[in-house]
Order: structure tokens, then sequence, then C-alpha cells
């Protein structure tokens, strides 16, 4: 009898835990599959220059990949319009990135901007770059409007999930956001909070593109890739849920079914 009872508090415990994902009200902007590989623009209503293709990552998961390979000064960049967060509302925006290898910097951000050209154009937005990190790392920071704070040393050849909560104010005052970065598929969320109350640069109007850039910087240009997938907007506030169905979380819920299942043969 008491074996019953842990294995129904277990089920209740794990219930809980998804629960609040299923509700969640999570939009895709964008999962890449079911795209032709190869250049993405003009692809699903993503503008794209030419070093941003859309590729496998060697599981069947289609990404985008971009890289700053062109002259010093130069920007690579792609960026999808519609995914909204009003003006005078505020939203989650997600995504998860992958550096294949050691990059220079790239940024992946909000804007009100119609074509955004370099990270200027960025109303939030963090930013991957080498830094002075050894082989194998990198640095992520946010924005704050003039600066680059929040740092975190992160590893190449891994999955990093983003989570950025948009407060798109009226006034300077009020647009703020939060910035949250965890690695892998986690559910063990809110994750780690990087940066909060972070600044817009500017007074937006309604946040309606996101956009990717690589940016190309002497004295060396990277010949490897940022992926970027899984990009989701929930526009009816703050949502720190993971929204990627997480493989072992199906093993851990068939695991429950069995537990259940047992309970009730013990009952009997
Ligand atoms: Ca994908
Ligand atoms: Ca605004």
């Amino acid at each position: 009898m008491h074996i019953t009872i842990r294995l129904v508090n277990v089920a209740i415990c794990v219930v809980m835990l998804v629960t609040p994902a299923l509700q969640a009200a999570w939009q895709l902007i964008e999962d890449f599959e079911g795209m032709t590989y190869g250049a993405l623009n003009g692809k699903n209503g993503w503008v794209a220059s030419s070093k941003a293709v859309v590729q496998s990552d060697g599981t069947a998961n289609a990404v985008a990949a971009y890289r700053n390979s062109g002259p010093v000064g130069t920007y690579e960049r792609l960026y999808k319009s519609g995914a909204m967060v009003n003006n005078a509302t505020t939203g989650t925006i997600f995504f998860m990135f992958y550096a294949t290898g050691d990059i220079l910097r790239h940024y992946v951000g909000m804007t009100d901007k119609g074509s955004p050209a370099n990270e200027g154009a960025l109303a939030a937005l963090v930013r991957l770059d080498k830094g002075g990190e050894p082989a194998g790392k990198f640095e992520f920071r946010v924005s704050d409007g003039g600066g680059f704070d929040g740092y975190r040393q992160l590893n190449t050849a891994t999955w990093y999930s983003v989570w950025m909560v948009l407060r798109n104010g009226t006034a300077s005052a009020t647009e703020r956001y939060d910035v949250y970065l965890t690695p892998g598929f986690s559910p063990a969320l809110p994750g780690d909070l990087v940066f909060a109350n972070a600044t817009f640069p500017f007074v937006c109007g309604n946040l309606s593109n996101v956009c990717g850039l690589a940016e190309s910087r002497s004295p060396y240009t990277s010949v490897t890739n940022v992926w970027l997938d899984y990009l989701y907007l929930d526009k009816a506030g703050v949502n720190l849920t993971h929204p990627v169905p997480e493989p072992c979380l199906l093993l851990v819920l068939g695991g429950v079914t069995a537990g259940l299942e047992l309970a009730h043969r013990s009952r009997g």
C-alpha cells in the first residue's frame, strides 16, 4: 500500500509541471520544417542575405544557419515580420540557438523597423560573441540600449533556449525587457534570469520583426554558423514555459502512465 501512494504522488507532481506548458498561448513563428534546404531568402516570409541558409542540424531537424564570412564591417542578416508585440502590451519571444564552432558576433532581437540593417535597428537584442573566450566557448550578453550586460560564458555545439519578455510601453520609462537563458530543452523553468529591466534604445511602435544578424569584424571572420530554430511568440504577456516538446518528457509521461497502471492494479 505504501508503494501505491508514492507512485500517485509522482504522477501528480509531473502533471503539475506539464500543465502550464499545455495551457500556454505560444504561437509558432518558425521552425523551418518542410522547407527545401538552401537559401532562406523568400521562404515563408523570410528576407535573408546569401550566408543564411536552411539545412539539417544532423538529426533531421531543419534550422536556419548563418555566419559572417564577408568583408570586415559587413552584416549578414535574416528577418521575418508579422510576429507582433503591440505597442502598450507585454509579450514573450522564445527562440533557440546553437553555435557550431567558434563564432564572432551574432545578434538576435526584435524591432519595429521594417528592414533592420545592423544591431542599431534592434530594440531588444542579445549578443553572441567570441570576445576573449577560449576555444569552444563564447559569451552571451543582453543589450541595455547602450552597452551589453548580463555576461554568461556558453559552450559551442550546445543548444540554448532564450526567453525575451518584452514590455512594449508607450514611453521610454516603461519600455523594458528581461532575458532568461537555459541550456538545451530543459523544462526546469524559469531558467536563469540573465538580465532584468534592459532598456529599449528608442520608443517603439509595434515590435513586429524578429531578426538575426552576423557581423564581420577585424581581425578575422567566422566560417562557422549559428543555428536558429524554434521561434515562438506569446503576445498575451509573460510566458516562461518551454514551448518545444522534449523527447525525454514523453518518456517520463510514459513512465507515469505505467506507474498509474501499477497503482491501480495494487488497489485491485
Ligand atoms: Ca526546426
Ligand atoms: Ca512602445
